[in-house]
């Protein structure tokens, strides 16, 4: 990975729950399109999952899921390289690093995701939840990161990464690279069915999303109860029909038709009818991306993330042997 001329993009998802709609359209559709073009890492962040509780053994499974996911939506292995945080220990070691010489507690309590995710959780905050955006910027800026494409409840992570690469740097010395978010401009924030104002989550109801894995028949139900908006015209209005603005993103996204169209296609229908075919759009979707998911084993991801760990390894070790010089470690 050191002879690429191309900038360099790292992304990651969390291995936790039902991966979903949101983080496809959102964050790794656009990884698969932007592979040819840069050196991609894209990472499973499964330090970041244990900021909550996860059971040994499903979790185990979900970090094997979620390469498989990563494959089966166009990741090319032998473009980009797919990889397990918690096999470089360069990660928490940068994290740690940034904790002391760049982050302040003022950055973190500004974090509006800690605030939703550690609101919802009551007492039962980690300290690691609190902590979870530095180690975030550690994945990123160890690998010397162009870009990072992100859906857009990151991008606030994002910028926090900019901001302690750049303290680090005018305190120790130039060392770490500024990265920028990508941002796509549709589909960076898929909100969820049952609730238009609120992001599609896979930490919601299952009536919220639609996992990559419901089988035909669960999608079917589920988009034909997602709430709708008052009125009856399939149109494209965020502000005052947010529901169906979701819903046509959706469709539009999946099948590659504008949604112009659709609003034409749809104009004399009412919701019925656009909502039946938006559950086929959905259910092909699925059915081809859980054919290509179901065709790969847990050998093969296993032995693909043992290989690509030591692909990124030496990156990570130059960048944290460059830190500990200029702190003086
Ligand atoms: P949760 O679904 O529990 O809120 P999360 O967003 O905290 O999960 P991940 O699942 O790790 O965490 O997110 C992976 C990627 O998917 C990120 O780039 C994120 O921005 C993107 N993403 C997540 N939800 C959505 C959404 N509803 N719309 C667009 N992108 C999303
Ligand atoms: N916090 C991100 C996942 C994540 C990430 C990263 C994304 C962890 N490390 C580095 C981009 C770059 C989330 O989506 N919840």
């Amino acid at each position: 990975m050191t002879t690429s001329k191309k900038p360099t993009i790292f992304s990651g998802v969390q291995p936790t729950g039902n991966l979903h709609l949101g983080n496809y359209l959102g964050a790794i559709s656009q990884w698969a399109v932007m592979q040819e073009k840069y050196q991609s890492i894209f990472c499973i962040v499964d330090y970041h999952a244990i900021t909550v509780r996860q059971d040994a053994e499903t979790f185990r499974q979900q970090i094997l899921n979620t390469a498989k996911v990563y494959l089966a939506a166009g990741i090319d292995p032998k473009e980009a390289i797919i990889f397990q945080q918690s096999d470089i220990k360069e990660h928490t070691e940068l994290a740690w690093i940034l904790n002391c010489a760049s982050a302040r507690m003022s950055d973190l309590e500004n974090m509006t995701q800690f605030k939703d995710k550690s609101t919802a959780k009551g007492e039962n905050v980690s300290v690691g939840l609190f902590d979870y955006p530095v180690l975030m910027a550690a994945d990123i800026l160890l690998y010397g990161t162009d870009a990072v494409p992100v859906g857009d409840d990151q991008k606030q992570h994002v910028e926090l990464a900019r901001d302690l690469a750049k303290r680090f740097n005018h305190d120790f010395g130039e060392t770490f690279k500024i990265p920028e978010v990508v941002i796509r401009k549709e589909g960076a924030r898929i909100m969820g069915l049952d609730n238009p104002k609120q992001k599609m989550s896979k930490s919601a109801s299952p009536a919220n999303y639609i996992a990559l894995t419901d089988s035909a028949e669960i999608n079917h139900k589920k988009i034909m109860r997602a709430v709708t908006d008052s009125g009856s015209s399939v149109t494209f209005d965020k502000d005052n029909k947010p529901a169906i603005a979701n819903l046509l993103t959706i469709y539009s996204l999946l099948s590659g038709n504008t949604i112009k169209n659709l609003e034409h296609k749809y104009r004399a229908g009412g919701y019925g009818d656009f909502k039946k075919d938006l559950a086929e759009v959905v259910t092909d979707f699925l059915a081809d991306f859980q054919q290509k998911f179901n065709a790969i084993s847990d050998q093969e991801v296993r032995e693909l993330l043992k290989h690509n760990a030591e692909l990124v390894r030496p990156k990570a070790q130059a960048t944290i042997e460059k830190v500990k010089k200029q702190l003086g470690l």
